[in-house]
Formats: structure tokens, sequence, C-alpha cells
């Protein structure tokens, strides 16, 4: 068993005045025996696992109450690190979970590192790393299929699959150095055989491989600019979008100095939409620094949508940001947005050519999302990127695995293809089974532990 000692961290999100239960919990050896000095049932009989019970926690240093609240016990290996657990469900807010914690410190507990109870779980063999990644995918998740997509990881819908072909790639592997040790006493390798499990394996992996860019669209979503000349409605783009007023409307041009960010799921894609200041020439210092933020947002976003004036049509100066946009070292993807189509419906005639997706909104009276919406998925599409069927897929740190697991297995059929001695084979099988080890985890090292747990929350 993994962890010797006993931790224990407050496991929900905590702040004055917010979120009416909060969770305490501990996971080790000593457990039963810390919640048994501090809490008391208020029923007679043993505490028995698996149940909740109501009682009082006290400090038994000092006797003082600390809350009326429910208590559970999970009892090793029954539980989510299959060590013994208890949760104490206390009142929230930041007080009682932080008097309760403290307690549990003050008997004896040690104050878990983020992702640890998670860490003992996989240590403990309970999950295997996509199971944790997933859960972890899952506390983050910003879009229902984002949640959806962690769940069938975290369910080991990827685990499975991932640990039969690695089996299937150790049984061959198997099978081949059988071959080399003991050639005469066995019958010859069944090539067709051997050449149709490697094909199958490698189709298995290339078809991984290809969810690897919606995922990564799913896990972390969009960051979308909108840029501008000033006064041509980007402020109010933000806010028709969002349905709020994150950010100031006015109509005096050099409104928007910060960056204004707006959460948003657009076709199940979790969106981050930033505001950002009217790029044009100023001598105020207060507005140049915006306009820089705005150039560097522009820069290092996954889509811009360059805003200008129905009305004023497509000007120099929307000539000159579209231009900058163009020129950088890694120009973005780019929508042009023609806002206030309530003052002029028709578009401008001297667009530059090259320009393919536009849409007409009129922010102010809320007009447009929709069409934008339509036209931002289609964006998305075009990458390839379907989303909204996907219930799994894999992320960067797979990917990375996968393209060695891909390129072992080319070369174990071209080594075959080209009759090459046994041996060759084995080497590229061997490599395939060790990238696939260090997905699931059963290949260890300490880096990617570190990698994957430090991310996790704490309590977690
Ligand atoms: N008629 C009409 N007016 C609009 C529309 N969208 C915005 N406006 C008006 O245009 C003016 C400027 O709007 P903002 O949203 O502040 O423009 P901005 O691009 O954010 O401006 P800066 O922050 O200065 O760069 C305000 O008076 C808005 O009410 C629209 O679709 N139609
Ligand atoms: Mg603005």
């Amino acid at each position: 068993m993994h962890g010797e000692d006993t931790i224990a961290a407050i496991a929900t999100a905590i702040a004055p005045q917010q979120g009416s239960i909060g969770i305490v919990r501990l996971s080790g050896p000593q457990s039963l025996a810390i919640a048994q000095q501090m809490f008391r049932p208020a029923h007679r009989g043993p505490w028995e696992s698996h149940r909740l019970c109501y009682g009082q926690a006290h400090d038994p240093h000092t006797g003082q109450l600390l809350d009326a609240c429910l208590a559970v016990w999970m009892q090793a290996p029954r539980s989510y690190t299959r060590q013994d657990v208890v949760e104490f469900h206390g009142h929230g807010g930041i007080m009682v979970v932080q008097s309760l914690l403290h307690t549990c410190l003050s008997l004896g507990a040690r104050l878990a590192e983020p992702g640890e109870f998670t860490l003992r779980a996989f240590l403990n063999g309970r999950i295997d790393l996509t199971q944790a990644e997933g859960i972890h995918d899952l506390v983050g998740a910003r879009s229902p299929q984002a949640a959806q997509m962690a769940l069938g990881a975290m369910q080991g819908k990827l685990a499975q699959p991932l640990r039969h072909l690695r089996h299937t790639c150790l049984e061959l592997l198997a099978d081949i150095e059988a071959r080399l040790d003991f050639e005469e006493d066995l019958p010859p390798l069944d090539r067709d055989h051997t050449r149709a499990l490697l094909t199958a394996a490698l189709t298995q992996t290339r078809h991984w491989l290809s969810t690897a860019d919606r995922g990564a669209l799913l896990r972390s979503g969009l960051n979308i600019a909108i840029v501008g000349r000033p006064n041509v409605g980007k402020s109010s783009l933000l806010n028709a979008w969002s349905r709020s007023d994150r950010a100031i409307v006015t109509d005096l041009p050099g409104t928007t100095r910060d960056i204004v960010d707006a959460h948003l799921v657009v076709h199940g894609i979790p969106v981050r939409v930033l505001d950002t200041a009217g790029i044009r020439d100023t001598d105020d210092r207060v507005e140049q620094i915006g306009v820089a933020k705005s150039r560097q947002t522009a820069s290092q976003a996954d889509l811009v949508l360059l805003v200008i004036d129905a009305q004023a049509g497509w000007t120099e100066g929307d000539r000159h940001i579209y231009d900058q946009c163009r020129d950088q070292c890694r120009p973005r993807p780019l929508l042009l947005v023609i806002n206030k189509s309530d003052l002029n419906p028709h578009l401008p005639t001297n667009l530059p050519q090259e320009i393919l997706g536009t849409v007409a909104t009129a922010a102010a009276l809320g007009e447009g999302i929709e069409a934008l919406e339509a036209a931002i998925l289609s964006h998305a599409q075009q990458g390839h990127l379907q989303v909204g069927d996907l219930d799994l897929a894999i992320n960067q740190r797979h990917k990375a695995c996968l393209i060695e697991v891909e390129r072992s297995l080319e070369q174990a059929l071209e080594s075959m293809n080209q009759n090459l001695p046994l041996d060759f084979w084995t080497i590229d099988l061997r490599a395939a089974v060790a990238a696939l080890g260090k997905i699931t985890g059963e290949e260890l090292t300490e880096s990617v532990l570190d990698q994957i747990f430090s991310r996790f929350c704490l309590g977690k």
C-alpha cells in the first residue's frame, strides 16, 4: 500500500459566504483514529463503514465545538485511495473547514499535496494514469462535451483498449522471442496473422491520434480576440455575445483600454472572448499601452475577429490592422465582422479578395450572434475539428507517446515486409510496448507523475 502517513485537505472550494457545505478529507492508516478523537456521532454503537452519520466535531485539545456535521468513514480498500478515508461534511465558508482541517493536522495528519489523493489512488492500483487525467479534466471541464469526454476517460474508456493493445504487442513479442530462443522446437511464425495484428494495432493508434486536436479544443477551448478601430462596436459585441455588461460602451473612441474577457460555450466548445482597445495611433500614454496589448492579444489568439463599421465601410485604418494581423510571424485565422449593419446592410465593395469569412452583426441590437457562432464553428471544422460527436480523445501527453507507438509499429511492419531477421522486429515491438505503458502508467517515470499530479487542485 502506497502512502504510509495520513493526509488531510479541504476538498471543496472555499470562500466566505459561498458553498453551503465544505468537505475535509483524510486518507491513510490513521484516518479513523484521528476522526474518532474529534468526532462524536449522535447515535450510539460502532461507527460503520460507508454510512454517513451525524454528530459533533470538537477540538480534543480544548474541547471546543467546531461544527455540527456529517462524517463518513470508508474502510480500505473500498475508497477513492484504497486506504481508509474519512470525510467531514461540515458547514461551508472558510472558518469551519479550516478549523476541521487544522484539528486533523494537530492530531497527526499531514497536509496533502495537490493531487495527492488521486496519486494514491493511482499508486494503489485503483485507477491508471489516463483515468487520473480524466478526473483532472472533469474538474476543469468548461463545457458539457468536455465533461463527457473527461467522464469517458475517468471510466477507463481509453485505458481499457490501450491496455488491450499493449497486451497484444506483448504476446506478439513473446511469440517472436520464443522463436529466437527455441526455433527448432516451435512451428514457424504465422506471418500473415502477425502482419494482420500489427496492421490493426497501427490503425487503432492512428485513430486515437486523429482525436488529439479535437480533444485539445474541447479541453482548453478557443481564445478569440476582438480587434478593430476605435468605436466600431467591439465592446458592444462582447456584451451582446455574453449577454452581459462586461465591457464599458460609450460613443467616445478609445473607451476600452484593458483587455476585457468573457467565458462562453459555442456549440460545445469553451470559448474565451477577449475585447481589446481600438487600434489607432494616439498620443495618450494609457491608450498606447492598451493598443500594444491589443496587438499582442491578436497575435496569440486562436481566432481573430476583425470588427469594422458597416457605415464607414472598409477604411485605411481597417486595412492597416488587417495587414498587421497578416504580417505576423504566425498569422492567426481571421474572421471579418461587419458591425452596425443596422445602419448599412450592404457589404463594403472594396474588401480584400482574400478575406473569406464575413459576418454581419448589429451588436447594439444583439443581432448576428447566431451567424457569428456558426461562422466560428465552421472555422473550427475547417481545421478538421468535428466537435460535438466526441466522447473520448487523447491529450497532448498521450499524443507524444502514441506518435512513438505509431513509428515503432510502422518500423516493425517494414522489417517484416523486408524479411529482416526477427530481432529487428522485437526492438520495435518493445519500443511500442514501452510507449503504451507510459500512457497508462504501467511503465513509470517520476517526471510523468510530477507533470500530471502537480496540476491537480488541493484536496483532489
Ligand atoms: N447603430 C449601432 N451602433 C452601435 C452598434 N454597436 C455599437 N454601437 C455604438 O457604437 C459606439 C461604440 O461602441 P463600443 O462597443 O464602445 O465600441 P468599441 O469598438 O468597443 O470602441 P473602443 O473601446 O473605443 O475601441 C457606442 O455608441 C455603441 O452604442 C451597432 O450594431 N449599431
Ligand atoms: Mg471598447
